[in-house]
């Protein structure tokens, strides 16, 4: 007995060390199974610039919300070792009329890619500090909202709390919504690449951090074709603004987007 006991504890600390370091540091794509889901998109982010016949890097709507702080343009969008890295800083820029205190990012498929149901899947890894706003969301195609779908949305002054959301229309109040967020707490998700993704079906929407369900939703599940979205807002009502501790620039870095079809 003697012989076993000291080495129990040695034993648990390894795993878990190396539980811990497979899960901060996971860059490896999900298996899904090919039986059940069919690519139609994907983005590797290894052209090293960013692919227009996939993406455009412009706001849909091009006017400030939320009472977010950032201008995004375009040169916000950079590329490095097959990760798109979208940057947030502290540069003015022009947009909706005004300047802006910051420049940031966005790419969406807006008119170049929508599907209605599927599965839908970002690897990233969100920046750390108050004010950063990173999300991977989705919007009916034609341009409508709500309903919305967001995969995933951190605040970067709480980066282990994924934020899974889906929104619906107001039953009385016009370009108003209702939603429901599950928010789920997992790891420091800004200490490495992660998965976040949903599989929509019409009666479900299901979500996945990892490649573990941490939601789902069985009401007011959207049934339109909707496009894919994927930006980094600075400030604004719900995250905040920056404050003295926030360091820019900021990177919300994204190693690939993929979506697919439910073939049976
Ligand atoms: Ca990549």
């Amino acid at each position: 007995m003697n012989g076993v006991f000291p080495r129990f504890p040695v034993l648990i600390l390894v795993v878990a060390t190396v539980a811990i370091l497979a899960w901060g540091q996971q860059k490896q794509p999900v298996e899904v199974d090919p039986e059940v889901w069919k690519l139609t998109f994907v983005d590797e982010f290894d052209g090293g610039k960013l692919d227009r016949e996939k993406w455009n890097p412009y706001d849909p709507w091009e006017v400030v919300r939320n009472g977010e702080l950032q201008g995004y343009v375009p040169n916000s969008i950079f590329f490095k070792d097959g990760v798109l890295r979208i940057r947030a800083s502290k540069q003015q820029s022009l947009y909706d009329g005004e300047t802006r205190a910051y420049s940031s990012g966005i790419i969406t498929t807006k008119s170049k890619f929508s599907q209605k149901y599927g599965r839908f899947e970002i690897c990233c890894k969100v920046p750390k500090g108050k004010g950063l706003w990173p999300a991977f969301w989705m919007l009916p195609e034609p341009l409508a909202w709500p309903p919305e779908i967001d995969v995933m949305e951190l605040l970067g002054h709480e980066t282990n709390v994924a934020y899974l959301t889906h929104h619906w229309p107001h039953p009385r109040l016009k370009d108003e919504s209702e939603s429901i967020t599950k928010d789920f707490k997992g790891p420091d998700f800004s200490a490495g690449f992660h998965t976040f993704a949903v599989e929509w079906e019409p009666d479900e929407i299901r979500w996945f951090v990892d490649g573990v369900q941490r939601h789902r939703a069985k009401k007011q599940i959207p049934d339109v074709p909707m496009f894919l979205l994927v930006n980094l807002a600075v400030g604004g009502g719900w995250p905040g603004n920056p404050n003295e501790k926030t360091e820019f620039p900021a990177y919300f870095e994204v190693d690939y987007v993929k979506a697919w079809k439910k073939i049976r």
